[in-house]
């Protein structure tokens, strides 16, 4: 009782009687680090359960705890064998590609980490739901051709909503799975933000992602302009790494009235790309409306007129998009997307379980261990119900795609944007003004960030009641949204023929736009200055990797630099615990680091009406540690 009184003392918690005496003793420094990272978790529990997670505000928390999930019977004990990273070791990115070209078996890419969960619910799926089945599939998967599991949204997700480091993800996931590739997706100039950056910055970017593990980095431009695609494939190539130059597809190749993206389109994109250095032609169907019969001809003409290997992604949006998987398997694709079976349909990627099972018997068999992706899939959906709050209430598939085209990425998005606005009920009108607001815009492809401001335009011109004629009419009156100026200026590139002068010019309001690629007019950024101006911000030195983050994010970087500084490594929390609270008498173990866990209870709790604060009694590791919280 007597260590308690002096632990929980004020004064040894501020750490003023101590000074000396650790000053003196260094080796008692690891143990008061410990301490205090432990006590800082303590704290944000504590902060959940009284206050709730910030993130939860306005969400329906599930009236029963979700039970955990429940990891593989199959054992995870067994040795690595090689795999596809093993692979590209030993052949290199050019050699690889061969390998890919003439292989019999179709290869999979599972999206489970990356696209499924952007797509299913938000992008909130945290870290220690991936580390925990990563060797699984490490072990039980080996044959897989590569995990998406980085990239798109997950970097901005990762710091702003779930308070974690996305580079820490990667490292995670890269330990326990040595074998497979690793696919992010690069959004090109824009990297993983929503704008264009300085050269330098993406060619930083690129560099600190392959050396942090990823192997194949799917690459798009969100106009498919290749032109500004070449500073991300450059360093792409640079790195090693493998680079996947993408189409992103658009309309409807095989309808006569939408001739613009048609075959010959195509064709000519995927050429641009082979000559700008890719070593695998990505087909990003991001909306899920390349329909089966466009993908059986896409597929077999690039076949025929490129000689690097096909990858077709899709989203199952419509209900009907294994059909595109299947044809385009059918027309010799080398390399196709799906999610594990708990987390594929919907806005998600087809059904990968189910694709492997329909090619069992045919000659490009992918020959997976079926039980043991049935097992991890089991896993996923234990998974997914800790996410329950965050999905969208979609029960089927609609062919409503065909006409709003809206990537799966976005359309869960943009409902919340909708329902933030009050705009919820009129869900209708927004889909089908953001079609309207395409055409407006010259038909262009959407995909982030260039639909993110089609979806502003859509947003905004339902809340203030304009139809498109009147955004057209040069006499009317239009506040644009920033972002929609700033698509018309040139900042995120142009398409291949402009946009529509007529609105180009009211948009502007005649001034000119900028000519050329924005990075040529972006300076180089002094990154050492930076890095100064960074440490100085979060008062800690950082990584080449946080720096990469800062670039991206710095606003988003130094909040969750804040965040850290308070309540420590919270990616280390169970996902219940993060979101939902620690219950009276359950038990958890925090591993901390490595070797180092913590055991974790709560006995109770009081409130403290005068102070406005809430008492909690945890336990830790045996001993009594109480908490207060502000109620806020
Ligand atoms: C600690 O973690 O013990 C101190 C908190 C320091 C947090 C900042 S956030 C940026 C940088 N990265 C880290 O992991 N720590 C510092
Ligand atoms: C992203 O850029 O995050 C996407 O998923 C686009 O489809
Ligand atoms: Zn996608």
């Amino acid at each position: 009782a007597f260590l308690e009184n002096v632990i929980n003392h004020q004064q040894f918690r501020a750490g003023q009687c101590i000074t000396r005496f650790i000053d003196t003793t260094p080796d008692l420094f690891q143990f008061s680090r410990r301490r205090d990272r432990a006590t800082r978790l303590l704290r944000f529990i504590g902060d959940v359960n009284v206050n709730g997670n910030p993130e939860m505000k306005g969400r329906t928390i599930p009236a029963q705890m979700p039970a955990p999930a429940l990891l593989p019977r199959l054992s995870a004990d067994g040795p690595v064998v090689p795999g596809t990273r093993d692979k590209l070791k030993e052949l290199g990115a050019e050699g690889f590609s061969r390998w890919m070209k003439d292989e019999r078996r179709v290869l999979l890419t599972d999206t489970t980490m990356r696209d499924a969960h952007q797509s299913l619910f938000a992008t909130r799926m945290r870290t220690h739901d991936m580390l925990a089945i990563a060797p699984y599939y490490a072990r039980l998967l080996p044959n897989l051709f590569s995990l998406e599991c980085w990239g798109g949204a997950t970097f901005d997700v990762a710091m702003r909503f779930l308070k974690e480091d996305p580079w820490e993800r990667l490292a995670g996931l890269r330990e326990r799975v040595p074998n497979i590739l690793f696919q992010m997706l690069l959004r090109g100039s824009n990297a993983v933000g929503y704008t264009n950056y300085a050269d330098n910055v993406v060619r930083h970017f690129v560099g600190q992602a392959a050396a942090g593990g990823i192997d194949l980095f799917r690459v798009f431009d969100s106009l498919n302009w290749v032109e500004n695609m070449r500073v991300a494939i450059d360093a792409v190539r640079e790195s090693g790494a493998l680079c996947e130059g993408t189409i992103c597809y658009s309309g409807d190749m095989l309808a006569p009235t939408r001739s613009k993206y048609n075959l010959q389109y195509y064709v000519s994109m995927a050429r641009e790309l082979e000559r700008a250095g890719a070593n695998i032609i990505g087909i990003k169907d991001m909306a899920g409306i390349c329909k089966p019969d466009a993908a059986r001809v896409l597929v077999r003409e690039l076949k025929e007129t490129i000689g690097l290997p096909i990858h077709f992604h899709t989203h199952d949006t419509s209900g009907i998009s294994a059909a595109s998987v299947l044809a385009a398997v059918d027309a010799g694709c080398d390399a196709v997307d799906g999610a594990m079976d708990a987390m594929s349909g919907l806005t998600s990627q087809p059904n990968l379980g189910a694709i492997a099972a329909a090619l069992d018997a045919s000659a490009r068999n992918p020959e997976m261990d079926r039980q043991a992706m049935f097992e991890i899939s089991q896993y996923w959906e234990g998974v997914r119900r800790y996410y329950a709050p965050f999905e969208a209430d979609i029960r089927a598939g609609t062919s409503d795609v065909y006409r709003h085209e809206m990537p799966g990425g976005q359309y869960t998005n943009l409902r919340e944007q909708a329902r933030a606005m009050g705009l919820e009920h009129r869900w209708t009108d927004v889909s089908q003004t953001y079609a309207d607001v395409n055409q407006l815009f010259g038909d262009i492809v959407k995909v982030t960030p260039t639909s993110k401001v089609v979806g502003d335009m859509a947003l905004f011109m339902v809340a203030n009641d304009l139809t498109p004629d009147e955004v057209r009419n040069p006499d009317k009156e239009v506040a644009f949204p920033e972002s929609v100026v700033s698509l018309f200026k040139g900042d995120l590139g142009f398409p291949p023929d402009g946009f529509p002068k007529d609105l180009e010019h009211k948009v502007l309001k005649g001034e000119l736009p900028l000519s050329g690629r924005p990075g040529a007019s972006l300076p180089e950024v002094d990154l050492a200055a930076v890095r100064a101006e960074v440490e100085a911000k979060v008062a800690c030195e950082i990584s080449e990797q946080e720096l990469s983050s800062y670039l991206m994010y710095p606003k988003v970087f130094c909040e969750y630099a804040a965040h850290r500084h308070e309540y420590g490594n919270v990616s280390t929390l169970p996902t219940p615990v993060f979101f939902y609270g620690l219950q009276a008498n359950q038990e958890i173990s925090v591993d901390i680091d490595r070797g180092k866990t913590l055991i974790v209870s709560l006995h109770g709790s009081v409130e403290m009406a005068e102070e406005g604060q809430c008492k909690l009694f945890f336990e830790l590791n045996g001993q009594p540690r109480i908490v207060r919280v502000d109620r806020a």
